[in-house]
């Protein structure tokens, strides 16, 4: 029966995933936490807390992934191995690319966006709030979907990029696949509102006097993000529909057959897939400047140049989707194009990198961790795109192409870029959003090893690279001089998966012991978030701020500016938790599965579900409350202000 695949892996990971999940059920109810759980977490729309569980699932999601790469280094660590099969390999590679890009880099970024840039720009909520909570819930319910693949019916094996004919159904049978279109399908809807909200969010809730030139560089790193995201996704919604129609109902919109285009998913592919990583990489950026400013005591050097060089980034993104497939036969006249408009990118990311450098010149450095995050990016990105200009190359390409030079390069980019990047922001906004720091020392070993064990583990990927190792290989024979350095690689792997477990017990020791954040201000911070309360109250701001600088707050303390100002308190209108966010997730969920085993009947069942809850939520008058000038004074007194 192929419902259940017969592995030992996977009857451990199952027989773990029900153990987990009865664990949790069994604490909820011992605890009494389940109407806790519902009424402060799944039906809030307080973006701070969606913020949160945006962090939340990325963690988890990062060590499913994780976990998948810990396999693949093991199954590669010595030569004619066969602790994984072929197909096995072929799936988890599969699931280890779509679930670090889509359900661990992206939502860990999009939650910090939550939690920071309302506060930034001194909003009391996002300008969608209710639309926040479905963003969450579709990304949610479609990392779950794409999850249980492995435990229901087979993983998808057809890569990250899911390239057409391969996925197609008469190359790629079962419901595998079908898997990867709907869960990224349903995540992705969820991506388009969050970037149409954050758009709307920082061009129209801006506090009274911040123009554009005086936002922060994350919320600037933001705005920009948003425009790709909502040029971007579509056409990946479009991509991922077109196949399904392909495989689910018998259409040939990429097979050679009747009429199809196999490069029209390429082309559609990265015509996302390349700005798609500027998303994950941009907002790492402006967690960078923030960092980098605040910890050196300084201005961030060049402000409107570092505006210039996101807004330029963001342009060219769209304009190098090609280089994804210089070997395809495109000739020399467009290879040429794409390859140079990659390279200008380097320009631009050469700016920033030395505007950072700038910034740090003569500042009085203070080494925090989000700091050493920052600095630890620096020489890592620095060394991931180089060898993307290198890459950039397409005769050059054609010899470096599809081997682990590629696998290294993006990995410097993707660990070294957005992960360390991600590290700074969410060590930095720690006692933002909890009220206590994480350890300091501990951090310190966290970053240590980390960046120790994950240039063991990807430096050497580029010699074997140049050595003629070619990516998504399973196995290979002894005698080609690649042993050794994949033997290397393999324990670096292991050593990136012990530095996690160091932050793993920060944050559970930090929760006890961690220095509570009295002040709000815990880091003496620059920007608006760190003029209020950690964590901030529900409405972030008892007086909304009036902004004359780019680091309004420092501007601020020098001024000698106490806030708040008790007198000036007026009721704060805020919108009230829904719990139909979820049950829309949910209903997505369902018709999803459904579509993944063409059962329609739970198909129509999900629809319905969908169109009802939207029908009784325009019937929902009580959405929105106002929060009484008494009970704002005693927030504010018991945050001790
Ligand atoms: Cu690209």
């Amino acid at each position: 029966m192929s419902m259940f695949p017969h592995n030992y892996l996977i009857y451990g990971a199952d027989v773990s995933i029900v153990g987990a999940t009865a664990l949790i059920i069994f604490v909820l109810t011992y605890f009494k936490k389940w109407k806790w759980l519902w009424d402060n977490w799944i039906t809030t729309v307080d973006h701070k807390r969606i913020g949160i569980m945006y962090i939340l699932a990325a963690f988890a999601m990062f060590f499913r992934g994780g976990t998948d790469g810990l396999l693949m280094r093991t199954q590669l660590a010595l030569p004619n191995l066969h602790f994984l099969s072929a197909q096995h390999y072929d799936e988890i590679f599969t699931t280890h690319g779509t679930i670090m890009i889509l359900f661990m880099a992206m939502p860990m970024l999009i939650g910090l966006i939550n939690v920071a840039v309302p506060l930034q720009i001194g909003a009391r909520d996002v300008a969608f709030p209710y639309l926040n909570a479905i963003s969450f819930w579709t990304f949610f319910f479609g990392a779950m979907l794409f999850n249980i693949s492995f435990v229901f019916g087979g993983s998808p094996d057809a890569g990250w990029t899911s390239y057409a004919p391969l996925s197609e159904l008469q190359f790629d049978p079962g419901p595998g696949e079908n898997y990867y279109l709907l869960g990224l399908q349903l995540a992705g809807i969820g991506t388009i509102a969050t970037g149409v909200n954050f758009l709307v969010t920082i061009l129209k809730m801006r506090a009274p006097g911040m123009t554009l030139m005086k936002m922060p560089q994350f919320t600037w790193a933001t705005l920009i993000t948003s425009i790709i995201i909502i040029f971007a996704f579509p056409v990946l919604t479009v991509a991922l529909a077109l196949l399904t129609i392909d495989r689910l109902m018998g259409a040939h919109f990429f097979t050679i057959a009747a009429g199809g285009m196999p490069m029209m998913w390429v082309n559609l592919f990265w015509i996302w897939g390349h700005p798609e990583v500027y998303i994950v990489i941009l907002p790492a950026f402006g967690i960078l400047s923030d960092v980098i400013s605040t910890f050196s005591g300084k201005k961030i050097f060049g402000y409107s140049a570092m505006v210039v060089s996101l807004a330029t980034i963001a342009a060219l993104s769209f304009t190098v989707w090609v280089h994804h497939f210089f070997t395809m036969g495109a000739g020399a006249a467009v290879n040429s194009f794409f390859g140079v408009s990659t390279m200008l990118i380097a320009i631009p990311t050469g700016v920033k990198i030395f505007n950072w450098l700038f910034t740090m010149y003569r500042g009085r450095i203070r080494f925090t961790t989000p700091m050493l995050w920052a600095l630890a990016f620096i020489p890592t990105f620095v060394v991931g795109g180089m060898t993307g200009v290198m890459l950039a190359v397409a005769p050059a390409d054609y010899q470096y192409h599809n081997s682990y030079f590629l696998v290294s390069h993006f990995h410097y980019v993707l660990i070294g870029g957005t992960v360390f990047g991600a590290f700074a922001g969410i060590y930095y906004w720690w006692p933002k959003m909890f009220g206590h720091k994480l350890n300091e020392r501990l951090g310190r070993w966290h970053v240590g090893t980390f960046v120790l064990f994950f240039n063991m583990t990807f430096f050497p990927m580029y010699i074997v690279g140049l050595m003629g190792m070619t990516r998504r290989m399973y196995t290979y024979p002894a005698g080609l001089g690649w042993t050794a350095l994949n033997l290397i690689e393999t324990i670096g792997a292991f050593g990136q998966g012990a530095s996690m477990m160091i932050m793993a017990v920060n944050i559970v020791r930090s929760i006890k012991f961690g220095e509570r954040d009295v002040t709000g201000d815990i880091w003496d911070g620059r920007t608006l978030e760190w003029s209020t309360t950690s964590p901030a109250a529900e409405y972030n701001f008892s007086v909304l701020p009036h902004v004359t600088s780019v680091d309004e707050w420092w501007e601020e303390k020098k001024r000698g500016v106490v806030r708040p100002d008790h007198a000036t308190f007026k009721p704060i209108h805020m919108p009230n938790n829904s719990g139909w966010p979820f049950l829309i997730g949910l209903s997505f969920f369902v018709a999803g599965f459904g579509l993944v085993f063409n059962w329609w009947l739970s198909a129509i069942v999900g629809a319905l579900g969908i169109i009802t809850f939207l029908f009784l939520r325009s019937f929902d008058y009580n959405t929105d409350h106002y929060i009484p000038v008494d009970e704002v004074k005693r927030v504010e007194a018991a945050a001790g202000r």
